[in-house]
């Protein structure tokens, strides 16, 4: 066969196996993995270098306005170009339905924002508003077309949809073979800290931290996997940052819960002494669920090591260091008031390479499944994530040596800061393809606007996980009722 590409003499690292091999590629796609590929409109020499398949981020916010109004930072151009940079042939952001808004409306919006992005990509639905015509038709019609994924909040007085709308939208997934996201804090717990908080006027960013207690990020991972174990419906914690939230995961995902989960650099690279820095400084790293401490870091590296998350993602969400992001309801405003996320889609990978594989904290198999592979599995795209024979060309080629300090005057977002600033990083992603066409190659952009395309997704795939049959929902023992 006469490839379009060949990529030879690197070390392919697959979640499988690692080993030393080309990689044949033809009309977008992965033609051929050998020993030895002879041929090639272009090689590229990967002696030396890790050849991984291309990140799949799958926790973006991009051209996305907050519940409160806030616009990120990034839209679909430099969000994906960021991304690219970082590692990434693909990225699975969010497109939110405000309240009163129909799903169709949410679609055709992100739509035309999307157009703009550099990779392939595809979005998780977040539901504000599950009013019936939602669940029945307009949800439906989203998995329909690909879109098998969406995110809800138990906290947020605009946003949380309560216990009794959990179970009636994880009910309409289950039908569907969709997947529900959820970020999982009792909303009252961090009223109540507000409140008390406010009373006393502590509303300097580090109080952020202690309004959203552990406790509260515990008890609603524990509600929410409970709610879906009734209804019999797979689950996908998004941002865990507590030891004993993992713990429930691991605990409920090995006892063979439908349960998903991930968590993000940030709870592993910051701590909550980084929301005590001088003046509003602290703002920059006010995200939610909030940072907790190096205990935390450590409990979080182990679940990561020992399988409880699928997936570590950036949760990039990117708001100004100005008036136009964290800012925008005035400059000295009580933490409350101040736009909640922090950007990291491009640190992501290099970020869990360098603490991750090269500090021997995971295999190089592990990266590979924790930045691709298990969200492909997942989300169900089925043609990425992995490097086989028929699946997309999406390849990253790196070279675990190269050292990098963070600056965010080298990011490509449109950002004006990173929380990672000053950190030293081992391994770089040099080459970053997406369905065969080089999109990033030594630090210079290739891809143009708009060659991104959409990614009609397939049901979660359930392999390995049986998942709970709630005995009263059980016609067997519950006198013949059909409920389900
Ligand atoms: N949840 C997220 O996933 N990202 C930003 C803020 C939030 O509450
Ligand atoms: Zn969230
Ligand atoms: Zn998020």
């Amino acid at each position: 066969m006469q490839f379009d590409t060949v990529i030879h003499g690197g070390t392919i690292a697959t979640a499988d196996y690692t080993a030393k091999g080309d990689i044949g590629i033809k009309d977008g796609r992965i033609a051929a993995v050998a020993e030895k590929l002879e041929g090639g409109a272009r090689r590229i020499d990967a002696g030396g270098r890790i050849v991984v398949p291309g990140g799949i981020e799958a926790h973006a916010h991009i051209a996305q306005e907050s519940s409160s109004g806030v616009m990120t930072a990034d839209d679909y151009l430099s969000g994906s170009i960021s991304a690219a940079y970082g590692g990434n042939s693909s990225f699975i952001p969010f497109a939110a339905q405000q309240r009163g808004q129909s799903v169709d409306d949410v679609i055709a919006t992100y739509d035309a924002r999307a157009a703009r992005s550099v990779i392939d990509y595809s979005y998780h639905l977040i539901i504000s508003d599950p009013k019936p015509e939602v669940l029945e038709d307009q949800l439906p019609r989203a998995f329909a077309r690909g879109i098998t994924s969406f995110k809800v909040f138990m906290t947020y007085d605009l946003m949380n949809l309560g216990d009794g709308g959990m179970l009636d939208i994880l009910t309409v997934a289950r039908e569907h073979g969709a997947i529900t996201m959820v970020h999982a804090e009792n909303n009252d717990m961090v009223k109540w800290m507000n409140r008390k908080l406010a009373a006393k006027g502590l509303t300097a960013p580090k109080y952020h931290a202690i309004s959203r207690p552990e406790l509260a990020e515990q008890e609603a991972i524990n509600r929410a996997i409970q709610l879906a174990k009734l209804v019999d419906a797979p689950l996908f914690i998004v941002h865990v940052s507590t030891e004993g939230g993992a713990e429930i995961v691991r605990r409920e995902k090995f006892n063979g819960a439908k349960l998903f989960a991930e968590t993000c650099p940030q709870y592993l690279a910051l701590t909550r002494a980084d929301l005590d820095r001088p003046g509003m400084e602290g703002a920059k790293y006010i995200c939610s669920p909030p940072l907790r401490d190096s205990r935390t870091q450590d409990a979080l590296w182990h679940h990561i090591a020992q399988g409880t998350f699928e997936s570590v993602s950036s949760d990039h969400a990117p708001y100004r260091f100005d008036e136009t992001g964290k800012f925008l309801n005035g400059s000295d405003i009580p933490y409350p008031k101040i736009a909640n996320g922090m950007p990291g889609i491009a640190a992501r990978l290099p970020y869990l390479f360098s603490e991750g594989v090269v500090k021997g904290r995971i295999t190089l198999e592990q990266f590979v499944a924790l930045s691709s592979t298990n969200a492909a599995k997942t989300f169900g795209c089925e043609t990425k994530g992995r490097i086989a024979p028929g699946m997309d060309a999406d390849i990253a080629i790196w070279n675990p040596e190269a050292r990098v300090t963070v600056t965010a005057a080298d990011q490509h977002d449109n950002m004006d800061y990173t929380p990672f600033e000053g950190m030293e990083i081992t391994g770089k992603p040099e080459i970053v393809m997406n369905r065969g066409a080089v999109i990033v190659e030594h630090g210079e952009l290739k891809a143009k606007e708009g060659q991104g395309r959409f990614v009609a997704r397939q049901p979660v795939d359930l392999r390995g996980k049986p998942g709970f049959t709630a005995k009263e929902l059980d016609p067997s023992q519950n006198f013949g009722a059909e409920l389900r």
